[in-house]
Parts: C-alpha cells; sequence; structure tokens
C-alpha cells in the first residue's frame, strides 16, 4: 500500500487536510493500478471525502453502489460495439404511434414537436429509437472539438441555454414560446447540466438528441458537471435510465457525454463554459489546504501565464472529470466566480476554484475576448452580470421545485461587428406529480 505523499498540516487544518489525503491516496491508488478502479477516485472525491458534507452513510452507501454498477458496465466489451449490435435485435412494439426513427434524416420538424408531444403525455420514445438515436449523436459529437468555435456574422444572433436538469415542462415552454426551435436562423447553444435531478431527464435528452440530428451545425453542446458518471449515479439520471429502460444505457450515454465540447467560443468574443475558467498555475494544492480560504486566494495565481485557446483546443476531453487527472476539465465543469479578485476555494466539492473579476479580466485579455458567459448557479431572476467579464444564465425555473428562480435564456446578437447578450426571462411551468429527484438514490421512484 503507498504512502500518502503530503506532508502534515502546518496548522490546524485537519478536516480539510483529511479530506485532501483522502482523496489524493485514491488517485495514487488509481494510478498504480490498484484498488476499485476508475470510479473510485471520483466517486469518493465527490461523496466520501467532503468536510462539509461529511461521510453520511447514505451518500457512501450511493457511491459504492454507483461504483460497482459502473464497473459492471464498463466490464464488457466495447460499449458503442454492443449498442449497434443490440440494436439490430430490439423491436418496436406494435402500438406504438409516435415519432419513428430511421437516422438522421427522418428527423424532421414534425419528429421534434410530435417527440416533445409524446413526451409530455408521458409516453416512451421506444428504445431501439433512443440507443439509434444517441449512437448517430455520438458519431457527430466525435467529429467536433474540445474548443467549438461558432460564428455569429453581423445581424444575426444565437441564443445560449443554461442549467435545464430534466425539467421537461420548463424546457418544453422555453422551446416553445421563449427561445424557438432550432434551425440555421435560430442557432441554440445548449451550455450543460441537461440532466439530473429533475425526472424527465431521459426526455429533455432524447429531444435535445433529436434536434443536434436534424440540425448539427445549428445546434451546439458544451459538457455540464451532471454530464459524468460520478453525478448521474448520484443525482438520478442513471437511476431513470434504469427504470425507463435499462442500465446498460449509461454506458452508452456516458460515452456521447465524454464526448461533448468543453466550451464554445461566439465569434471569438464571447466565452462560453459550463462553469469556470482555468484555474491557477501552478495549482499549489499544498499550500491551499494548509491555509484559510482568504489567505488561500493570495497565494493563487497564474505564474505560468494565461491559458490560450489554443491550449485549450489541444486538451483531451474524452475522460470522467477527475482533478488530479484532468484539471481543466474541473475548472470549465465546476468553477465559480467570486466577488473578490484572485482565486479562492470552492464552497462545492474540493479541489475545485473560484475565480475573482480580475483573474476572468485577464483570461479575456490574453485571448482577445469581450465577455465568458457561463451558467451552473441558480439566480433569482435567471440571469445575473455577476463580474465585468463574466455573465451567468441559468435556464431550470423554480429549481429543483424549490429555489423559486425565474429563469432565462441569453439571445447573443450581433450589431455591428460586435456581440451583445440579452436576457429573455421565463417562469416555471406546472408538472405532473413527480418530485425533482425522484429517481436519485432514496428517492421515491428510485430503482430496487
Ligand atoms: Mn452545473
Amino acid at each position: 500500500m503507498p504512502r500518502c505523499r503530503h506532508a502534515p498540516p502546518r496548522r490546524s487544518a485537519a478536516p480539510i487536510r483529511l479530506a485532501c489525503c483522502a482523496a489524493a491516496c485514491a488517485a495514487l491508488h488509481w494510478s498504480l493500478g490498484q484498488g476499485p478502479a476508475w470510479l473510485a477516485p471520483a466517486a469518493r472525491w465527490l461523496v466520501g471525502s467532503h468536510p462539509q458534507r461529511g461521510v453520511g452513510t447514505s451518500a457512501a452507501a450511493a457511491a459504492e453502489r454507483g461504483r460497482l454498477v459502473a464497473l459492471a458496465a464498463r466490464g464488457g466489451a466495447d460499449p458503442v460495439a454492443e449498442a449497434r449490435a443490440k440494436v439490430q435485435a430490439l423491436t418496436v412494439e406494435a402500438g406504438y404511434s409516435g415519432p419513428a426513427y430511421n437516422g438522421p434524416a427522418s428527423v424532421n420538424d414534425a419528429f421534434v414537436k410530435g417527440l416533445l408531444a409524446m413526451f409530455k403525455e408521458q409516453k416512451k420514445l421506444p428504445m431501439k429509437y433512443a440507443y439509434m438515436m444517441t449512437l448517430d449523436v455520438l458519431d457527430i459529437l466525435k467529429g467536433e472539438k474540445t474548443l467549438q468555435r461558432v460564428p455569429v456574422p453581423d445581424g444575426s444572433k444565437i441564443t445560449v441555454i443554461g442549467d435545464i436538469h430534466g425539467q421537461l415542462f420548463d424546457f418544453a415552454h422555453m422551446m416553445e414560446n421563449v427561445c424557438g426551435f432550432p434551425s440555421p436562423q435560430n442557432p441554440l447553444l445548449f451550455n450543460g447540466d441537461f440532466v439530473d435531478r429533475g425526472p424527465w431527464s431521459v426526455e429533455v435528452l432524447l429531444t435535445l438528441f433529436a434536434m443536434k440530428l436534424q440540425h448539427p451545425t445549428s445546434v451546439h453542446f458544451n459538457r455540464g458537471n451532471h454530464e459524468s458518471e460520478m453525478t448521474n449515479y448520484q443525482y438520478g439520471f442513471s437511476g431513470e435510465v434504469q427504470v425507463k429502460y435499462e442500465l446498460k444505457m449509461m454506458e452508452l450515454f456516458s460515452e456521447v457525454f465524454r464526448h461533448l465540447p468543453l466550451a464554445t467560443v461566439l465569434e471569438n468574443q464571447i466565452f462560453v463554459v459550463h462553469a469556470g475558467i482555468p484555474g491557477p498555475d501552478p495549482r499549489q494544492w499544498e499550500d491551499w489546504f494548509s491555509k484559510a480560504p482568504d489567505e488561500a486566494a493570495g497565494i493563487l495565481s497564474r505564474e505560468g501565464g494565461q491559458m490560450t485557446l489554443a491550449q485549450i483546443e489541444a486538451t483531451d476531453r474524452v475522460v470522467e472529470p477527475n482533478p488530479f487527472e484532468s484539471p481543466l476539465v474541473i475548472d470549465f465543469l465546476w468553477g465559480d466566480p467570486k466577488g473578490a479578485n484572485g482565486y479562492g476555494p470552492s464552497g462545492r466539492v474540493p479541489m475545485v476554484y473560484t475565480f475573482g473579476p480580475d483573474i476572468a479580466q485577464k483570461f479575456c485579455e490574453a485571448n482577445g475576448l469581450k465577455l465568458i458567459l457561463r451558467s451552473h448557479e441558480t439566480k433569482s431572476a435567471g440571469f445575473q452580470e455577476t463580474q465585468p467579464f463574466c455573465h451567468t444564465v441559468f435556464s431550470a425555473p423554480n429549481y429543483i421545485d424549490k429555489a423559486g428562480n425565474k429563469a432565462a435564456v441569453a439571445v447573443v446578437t450581433n450589431t455591428g461587428g460586435v456581440l451583445k447578450p440579452d436576457y429573455k426571462q421565463f417562469d416555471h411551468q406546472p408538472h405532473p406529480d413527480v418530485p425533482s429527484g425522484a429517481y436519485a438514490p432514496n428517492g421515491p421512484l428510485a430503482p430496487k
């Protein structure tokens, strides 16, 4: 058993130090090929080692269950090849009268609207079609990049949509009445967190897939922190997939999530990312965990220089987020802006940074950008001009049926060569009596 490489704490920060070591040792076991393989570091990082969350029995049990389930899922052959073989054997039930999928060319406006109407009636798309669409979306995403560059020519617009989180009835209202369905004249960028929490994550995701298949160059995706295995096994998506289809299907969804772009630059002016921007360099975890948060902010900077868009573009995105193996992915999927200058700690999970207005400004200036547009945080108005160089847009109204927030989308228009976001707000909609979190571990509809 390798010894933890961390030095003892220099001051009294014992609980945080312990958390750091637990996660670091898990990663060390991972790198040496010992212990329980691929999910353990991430699962412990998320739920098993957080000093504020504690190591609750249910969370630990859920993490272990997720680990075992996912291990089993990954133990077999190539998930894509398996899914392709499975599709051949699946049949569509005789009484089915909804949209029929026969390749990307079969998706038109009537298909998308018919799919959404069917989902609102709480009917299912046949599993055969769900697999086929997911495989075809994966093919498209494999041809995309870590950093997508989307032109927004003078006189045109693109709408950026924040977190959705499986809130199908709010999502349908947004599509029908707020942002409109996608087309070459109405491009849409969905900025992550499509699934988890809300109990219609499957339906939201398949609708997004249908729109992507119909308009692959007018519908864009960025990955959110909830497009990952460690959150899907904690916050309901995997349970929902197991109940509505089969757990095996998670393997293919996870493969799609790993191929999602991480960020999108609009017309070389606006950097759109789910959560945050590159963290400090060097990352200085040792000093971090031995200091109080306010002190830590002062010692973290980018001595190594600003990260360039070319460096981001060259980063391998096809990973599960892990602070040791893919730190930039963690920054993009988990970070948050903060009020004071400098980097600081995140209250969400260990080994995630927050960034001050000076950090955002330096990143923008180094890359010739005007603004960072991100999501990831609930805002009461649905949007917020969080910092001079960083705005937030969040598109899940009354988040988790409790937050009471409005939602918004960002309509980014190019006028005379200058991009500017305008925010369109909307309210939450009535929905059937299925609560947020229904399919999460211990939720009322969780698989037995
Ligand atoms: Mn998020």
